[in-house]
């Protein structure tokens, strides 16, 4: 059920970019109980000894910064589960490489691990044709493995969680065939009961989550899959964090999986919003759930956070800014209304603009000198995070605020307007800029070429050497 203890709630560690500190988790772990979180999973994609350097034991100093990690998670009442990625590539008969696992894993029970993970996620689906003959089929390499390594670790750690990622984690994935046909069938039936086994649900990112398609894949897996949620995941698009709650899957899900893990924001200091309101989805135990009422309790709690040297921010400010940043499907209510109003008001000649003209100039510059008012903030490291993204909403404000002054002064009535401080090429310029501009994604996702006779495309030529 979900209250018990056997139900995971928490924490994945497993985006790319720069992991956490130690500082970071030692944060994380002293709040988790708190927010009614329980599970901690390390496995973030660039320790090198994660994935690129996974048959190396870590070197001595490493070793001991990963058994304080471990001890600090496990003073907390918290369960550690340590993730290795052998996927790249293993050699799946290959003895010695089955070895280089259980020579990790070894490592890590006598730095005080128990729970372990073996990750098939974002790895080639092909193998070599030694491996193919000794094992048949990838699905059936990949639970071979992951049963060997079961039956080795099981007696040094019978309390213990094993977990297992397979290489089509999501519906998409698996109605591609990625691992080749019946993978997840093959896998089912072939993996020891005991191992739990990863999803993400129909998509990478889900917005959704629904009951049917858990029950569904259930049938495939034979037992309930454990949820590694990236709805909160960032590392994708560095220009956006999602600070929304958590959202788009219903309480009834909490029935149907063994627990539900986040893997969130690269940035620890962005995830105070989705740690908590995960727990407080869990706790509510399949009763009603409001994200909204969720967002804006999390969003007082988490105000104090940011103090600032100059005019305090209010928690109504906090909800607009986590409103720009909310979910990956979804905009806050306050983003939702100012961007419609922006398309209302720059879609109609100046001249009729109106009163909705004065109304959002007024809502532009607001935003604006909040984003102005987060260079003041007092934890700095919060401030890193938020910078990069903040600052290029404050620049949309700020030419936002310049166009509409400039289309309001009969004065200027008629003249082209131009920003002194968005030139071209220092603005929205750059190669990734300019490609981004070349593929047109429609409401479908599918893409077609930019039309050349749009003038953007002339500009784009313009810049080519
Ligand atoms: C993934 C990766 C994950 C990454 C996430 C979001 C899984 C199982 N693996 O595919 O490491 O952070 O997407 O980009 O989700």
């Amino acid at each position: 059920m979900a209250t018990s203890s056997d139900f995971l709630t928490g924490v994945i560690e497993g985006f790319y970019g720069t992991p956490w500190t130690p500082g970071e988790r030692f944060e994380l772990f002293a709040a988790m109980p708190g927010w009614g979180l329980n599970t901690y999973l390390y496995g973030p994609k660039d320790d090198l000894h994660h994935r690129a350097r996974w048959r190396q034991t870590y070197p001595p100093a490493e070793a001991e910064h990963l058994r304080e990690v471990i001890a600090g998670c496990q003073a907390r009442g918290i369960r550690f589960i340590y993730a290795l990625g052998p996927g790249l590539d293993i050699r799946y008969s290959e003895k010695g490489d089955r070895l280089a696992i259980q020579q990790r894993f070894e490592q890590l029970l006598s730095l005080g691990c128990r729970d372990f993970c073996l990750l098939f996620d974002d790895i080639p689906d092909q193998m070599a044709p030694a491996d193919r003959e000794h094992w048949g089929s990838f699905a059936s390499a990949h639970a071979g493995v992951a049963n060997e390594i079961f039956r080795w670790v099981r007696p040094h750690a019978p309390e213990g969680r094993f977990i297992f990622c397979p290489t089509p984690y999501c519906g998409r994935m698996a109605s591609r065939q990625l691992g080749g046909p019946n993978y997840l069938a093959t896998v089912g039936r072939e993996l020891a009961p005991e191992i739990e086994v990863f999803w993400t649900g129909p998509e990478i990112i889900s917005r959704e989550i629904t009951v049917p398609h858990l029950r569904e894949l259930q049938g495939l897996l034979r037992r309930k899959p454990l949820l590694w949620d990236n709805i909160h995941a960032n590392d994708y698009d560095g220009h956006r964090f999602f600070c929304g709650p958590y959202a788009g899957r219903p309480p009834e899900i909490l029935r149907e999986v063994t627990g539900i893990l986040t893997n969130p924001n690269t940035e620890f200091a962005l995830n105070r919003i989705p740690f908590q309101t995960l727990g407080a989805f869990v706790r509510g135990q399949g009763g009603s759930w409001d994200p909204r009422a969720a967002y804006l309790a999390a969003v007082a709690d988490w105000l104090p956070k940011f103090a600032t040297t100059g005019k305090p921010l209010t928690a109504e400010d906090l909800a607009l800014l986590g409103d720009c940043y909310y979910l990956p499907f979804e905009l806050g209510s306050g983003a939702q209304s100012l961007l419609a109003q922006v398309m209302h008001v720059v879609s109609q000649p100046p001249a009729q603009w109106g009163a909705a003209g004065v109304e959002l100039r007024e809502r532009v510059v607001r935003l604006k000198e909040l984003c102005f008012r987060l260079t003041e903030l007092v934890d700095r490291s919060l401030f890193a995070a938020l910078n990069r993204r903040i600052w290029e909403l404050r620049e949309e404000m700020d030419l936002l605020e310049r166009f509409l002054t400039h289309h309001s002064d009969p004065a200027q009535s008629g003249q082209p307007f131009q920003s002194d401080f968005h030139q071209a090429r220092t603005y929205r310029g750059g190669l990734v800029a300019q490609l981004q501009r070349q593929l047109v994604q429609h409401a479908d996702g599918s893409f077609t070429p930019r039309d050349p006779a749009d003038p953007d495309s002339q500009t784009a030529r313009l810049f080519l050497p």
